[in-house]
């Protein structure tokens, strides 16, 4: 203990010696502009080509501790890693059809559909933005030309975890399932991206675990996926804290989805379940300037060196009362008459049935108690 597993003290977590040893001078935070008033753009710091960050050697320290594992124990999820690494590949040479179909009237409900047909547990629609680019990155030439015109259509999808999974974590259960839907929405993307290449406009998908060419964050706060909880993560109506994002860019334009606020922020502000549960004690519990922006941020340098030895973590995310199936629905109906006044029993059922399963063009009739 303490050379190759950190130790859990009564202040947080010590991180092994290792870790140490492989971490640059450069902390984490100060990578990510922890403090800084003024806006500049994201840096790479994680899961990226190792020539782009500087944190490579604890990226490696992380891989060399998973990688070994994942195949030797479920080989079908990392062969299904390559095949998508080569899918993506192949998806960025790519070009449309040469003839264009048109997708009538209610294009997003034609695009969100066919998300949730490939997989996907939820869909959003919004325009990517230059700030949201990683420092360094560049992205193909076509969608830059759209970016420059403001019409870089970005539809951003959620995959849930395995509910029994999720529970575990953190455990090896749950790190696995992770991988595994990593691997989903890296599928869907692509089957999504090639689905409107056939149909006449550029795309291109991601999935993750490579962080790709811009934070994902933001760009699913802004297409109505969810809030940001204090743990850093995003909380959604329906899934909770429990998804990962993918995402597909295109030139096809489509009616932009709204951010949405349910009051997570006011909520948060309150709570302090994952602060207490974070092992290395790495949420704080106010917000914090980070490039120009005060939000909720995750320590890094804390949060790291604990992942590492666990092969990931996601404590967080599971002990958030947005989480849990049974209370959820009280918690929205407490949220609802403390926003607006008056609960909705209309529009619980619309965040079941309409909101997210009938792809009635993604508008959140939860958030919209007038309609
Ligand atoms: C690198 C990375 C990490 C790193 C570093 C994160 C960090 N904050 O320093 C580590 C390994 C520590 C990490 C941990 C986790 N991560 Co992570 N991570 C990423 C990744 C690949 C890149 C993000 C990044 O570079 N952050 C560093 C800089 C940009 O951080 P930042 O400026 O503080 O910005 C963060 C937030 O404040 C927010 N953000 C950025 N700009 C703005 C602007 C506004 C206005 C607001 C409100 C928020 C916001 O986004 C950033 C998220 O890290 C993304 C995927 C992606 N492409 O975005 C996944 C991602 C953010 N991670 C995810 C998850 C789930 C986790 C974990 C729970 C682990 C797990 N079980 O998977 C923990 C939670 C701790 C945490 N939130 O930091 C999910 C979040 C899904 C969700 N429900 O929201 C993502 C989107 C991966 C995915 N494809 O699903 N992660
Ligand atoms: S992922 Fe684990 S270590 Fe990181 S902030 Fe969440 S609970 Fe803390
Ligand atoms: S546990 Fe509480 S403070 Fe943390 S994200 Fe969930 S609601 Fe917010």
């Amino acid at each position: 203990m303490g050379f190759w597993l950190g130790t859990q003290t009564e202040d947080g977590y010590r991180s092994p010696w290792i870790y140490r040893f492989l971490k640059p001078k450069v902390s984490g935070n100060e990578i990510n502009g922890l403090g800084e008033e003024q806006w500049r753009p994201p840096t790479p710091i994680l899961w990226h080509r190792l020539k782009h960050i500087r944190y490579k050697f604890i990226q490696l320290l992380f891989q060399s501790r998973f990688r070994p594992r994942m195949i030797l124990q479920h080989r079908d999820i990392a062969a299904h890693f390559l095949r998508m690494k080569k899918r993506k590949k192949a998806l960025k040479k790519r070009l449309p059809n040469s003839v264009i179909t048109h997708l009538g009237d209610n294009p997003e409900a034609v695009i969100k559909d066919k998300a949730m047909q490939f997989g996907a547990d939820t869909v959003g629609v919004t325009r990517l933005r230059k700030e949201w680019i990683f420092e360094g990155y560049e992205i193909p030439a076509w969608a830059q030309q759209a970016l420059d015109e403001d019409k870089l259509t970005l539809i951003v999808m959620a995959v849930q975890h395995d509910k029994e999974c999720f529970q575990a974590s953190p455990a090896w259960a749950f790190s696995k399932e992770i991988a595994n839907q990593y691997n989903q929405g890296s599928d869907i993307s692509v089957q999504l991206a090639e689905w409107i290449l056939e149909q006449g406009y550029h795309a291109y998908g991601h999935g993750g675990p490579e962080a790709g060419e811009f934070t994902l964050t933001p760009a699913a706060i802004e297409a109505g996926i969810g809030e940001l909880g204090k743990h850093g993560s995003l909380i959604n109506p329906k899934l909770g804290g429990n998804f990962r994002i993918a995402c597909v860019y295109t030139t096809l334009q489509l009616e932009q989805d709204e951010a949405p606020d349910f009051g997570i922020d006011e909520f948060c502000l309150k709570c302090q379940i994952c602060t207490k549960a974070c092992p290395p004690q790495a949420i704080s519990d106010g917000k914090k300037m980070v490039r120009g922006t005060e939000k909720f941020y995750v320590d890094f340098d804390k949060c790291m060196p604990y992942m590492t030895d666990n092969y990931g973590c996601g404590i967080c995310l599971r002990v958030c009362p947005w989480s849990k199936e049974k209370i959820v629905e009280k918690l929205f109906r407490k949220q609802q008459k403390r926003t607006f006044g008056r609960e909705f029993d209309s529009d619980i059922i619309a965040i079941d049935q309409t909101v997210y399963h009938e792809g009635d063009g993604g508008k959140a009739l939860f958030f919209q108690p007038d309609n």
